[in-house]
């Protein structure tokens, strides 16, 4: 059926809590289209666009983005597709990120998915990950998580009031987290 507004699901969690590997299995499960905001970060880097070296440096330093550069990469991905279903993977990183998203695009995702992870697993799984990201070293995982900590809580707690988070407890096999949650998100966006 045709939407007024597209159906949006924010995915949430520290760096490595597995938000790229959960969109991937939704993906193919319910037929999302997945935005991945570092993903598309890193190809505005890629690309050698104009902000390619001011982004370089950010991620470099654990650091966040300015928001109107993110939203306008996201907002750009969202009308380039014919889907109106969409993952937005690791944003909105603050309430500075949130409060961009609203104002340009003028939607409020539906559901807020949070992979808790504890912070140790999450370093473990980083440092392993060995895809050549200029983020996956001790250094800035350090950083990532301090930023996290600080910037993502408030974010993590406006939607846990507004009721539309749905926590999700990130350790265990891929297989058996993704059973955990996804029963109850294929009821909805239909
Ligand atoms: N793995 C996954 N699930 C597992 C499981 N259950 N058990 C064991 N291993 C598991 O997974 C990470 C690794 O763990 C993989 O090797 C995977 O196989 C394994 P992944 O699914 O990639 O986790 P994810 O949560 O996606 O981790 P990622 O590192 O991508 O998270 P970040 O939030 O740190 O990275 P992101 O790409 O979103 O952002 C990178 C940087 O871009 C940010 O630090 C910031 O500087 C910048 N940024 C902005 O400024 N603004 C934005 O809006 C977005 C990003
Ligand atoms: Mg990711």
């Amino acid at each position: 059926p045709s939407r007024v507004a597209p159906y949006i699901t924010f995915v949430l969690g520290g760096p490595g809590s597995g938000k790229g590997t959960q969109c991937a299995k939704m993906v193919e499960a319910f037929g999302f289209t997945h935005v991945s905001a570092g993903d598309l970060l890193r190809r505005e880097i890629a690309s050698n666009s104009a902000y390619g070296s001011v982004i370089l440096g950010t991620i470099r330093e654990g650091r966040i983005v300015p928001s109107q550069v993110t939203v306008q990469l996201i907002q750009k991905e969202m009308e380039s597709s014919d889907n109106d279903k969409f993952l937005i993977d690791g944003f909105p990183r603050s309430e500075q990120n949130r409060e961009a998203f609203e104002r340009i695009i003028g939607t409020e995702p539906s559901v807020v998915l949070f992979f808790d992870c504890p912070e140790q697993e999450m370093v473990k799984r980083v440092l392993n990950r060995n895809q050549g990201r200029v983020d996956d070293n001790i250094e800035t995982i350090k950083k990532r998580l301090e930023i996290f900590d600080e910037l993502n809580w408030p974010v993590i707690n406006h939607y846990s009031k507004t009721g539309k988070l749905h926590k999700i407890n990130a350790v265990g096999t891929v297989d058996d987290i993704f059973e955990k949650f996804a029963n109850n998100i294929s009821k909805i966006g239909d």
